[in-house]
């Protein structure tokens, strides 16, 4: 089966997507998520200049070979804007591979090893009241796993919160937006948040928190000891992981398990992480990760270290990045969770899809191949718009992890 052409379509139902979608000779087409949220035409103009010519005439079932000539090939490996456009490929040549095999693609990767996976949604609130209320109603709408994030008085737009919040809606700014940050005023205020919430919904529900990597080391194994006491599911990204040997300092101060690895592209990333069991969940997804084949190594990876998956899902993943990611969920021996943020309803109408939510559990769906596709009229009505994610500064200006 040959490629015969490759299109890359760039949309914004609220906010922007890069899709990749290849045709082949038999018939059969598949896409692909090949978004990075804010810098989304570098990867365009990655594939468009660089890879597409590559590819058309090849085998579409040499997904192996492909995945590795793009990787290797390069010689410039690894990078967000590399990964992604390998993601994009590699994530629609599984959908060719699975529709020519008429199964879904987890019953390639090996079958389901459960009925439906398990998804954390968020909740967020300008202080601790808002939050705690957002949570009752994401738990009154069947979800089991609440992450809750809040702002901090004092503090102006704080990460996951308020009307800005990019992960709770499709906010996408002209310019970057500015947001304030303040360690200790995050510290002292936060555990107060987890007490008011196991107070009010008891021990059943699963509870997570991002800290968006703006801790040190010796901040993070802090805050991981006050958390103790409200049995979190994960804290996440406490530190930026650039440093990895950073965790085993967090982990010998704290019983609070650890989640990390949404910025990651590769495997090496996670390499020392994973290999000392310094997490309990790896975060990489899809569409960062280099696509199914590059994540499905990475759960095969972790799953011999004990160490379980809990995916990337906000809404800047496409549709179709959750539906891949839901294939190998469903498949991987060592799945812990999925992040599901949820879609604006023009996201969902512009991406057709098979999996499904109920009562807190998502499944891929039976549709052969992934399942996702794009509609690429409605698509046109919704052109690219540029966007930038914040940026964040301490209180005297100096600029900080976001
Ligand atoms: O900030 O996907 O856990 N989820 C997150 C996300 C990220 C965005 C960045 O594009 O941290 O909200
Ligand atoms: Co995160």
């Amino acid at each position: 089966m040959k490629i015969t052409d490759i299109k890359v379509i760039v949309c914004s139902p609220g906010r922007n997507f890069v899709t990749v979608k290849i045709m082949t000779d038999q018939g059969l087409y598949g896409v692909g998520d090949a978004t990075l949220n804010g810098r989304e035409k570098a990867v365009v103009a990655y594939l468009e200049e660089h890879v597409i010519p590559c590819l058309i005439g090849r085998d579409a079932s040499r997904i192996e070979e492909i995945w590795n000539y793009l990787y290797r090939g390069a010689y410039w490996r690894r990078g967000p804007v590399t990964m992604c456009a390998i993601a994009g490929i590699d994530t629609a040549l599984w959908d060719i591979k699975a529709k020519a095999a008429n199964m879904p693609l987890y019953q390639l990767l090996g079958g389901a090893s459960r009925e439906h996976v398990l998804a954390y949604t968020h909740a967020q609130g300008t202080d601790i009241a808002e939050c705690v209320d957002a949570v009752g109603a994401r738990l009154g709408e069947g979800f089991k796993a609440v992450r809750c994030q809040t702002g901090i008085p004092g503090l102006r737009d704080v990460y996951g919160t308020g009307k800005y919040s990019v992960t709770t809606n499709a906010a996408q700014d002209a310019m970057p937006r500015e947001e304030s940050w303040s360690t200790p005023k995050y510290l002292s205020y936060v555990p107060g948040l987890f007490d008011r919430v196991r107070a009010e919904f008891g021990e059943d529900v699963h509870l997570l928190h991002d800290t968006h990597h703006r801790l040190t080391p010796i901040e993070a194994a802090r805050l991981g000891k006050d958390l103790e006491p409200y049995r979190l599911f994960w804290l996440e990204d406490s530190v930026a992981a650039e440093h990895q040997e950073g965790f085993r300092l967090i982990r010998q101060h704290t019983t609070t398990p650890l989640a990390v690895g949404e910025v990651f592209n590769t495997i090496w990333d996670a390499r020392l992480l994973i290999e000392e069991q310094l997490i309990d969940y790896i975060r990489m997804t899809v569409v960062h990760a280099g696509g199914v084949s590059a994540m499905r190594r990475v759960m095969d990876f972790a799953a011999v270290y004990n160490v379980r998956t809990g995916c990337h899902g906000a809404m800047d993943m496409s549709p179709i990045c959750l539906g891949a990611n839901l294939h190998l969920d469903l498949w991987a021996p060592n799945f812990g969770i999925q992040e599901y943020s949820g879609y604006l309803p023009e996201i969902e109408e512009v991406f057709p899809h098979a999996w499904s939510l109920s009562e807190g559990m998502l499944h891929p769906g039976d549709a052969i191949g992934h399942g996702v596709d794009i509609d690429e009229k409605l698509a046109k009505k919704y052109p690219y718009q540029r966007a930038y994610l914040p940026v964040n500064r301490l209180e005297d200006g100096t600029p900080w992890h976001w």
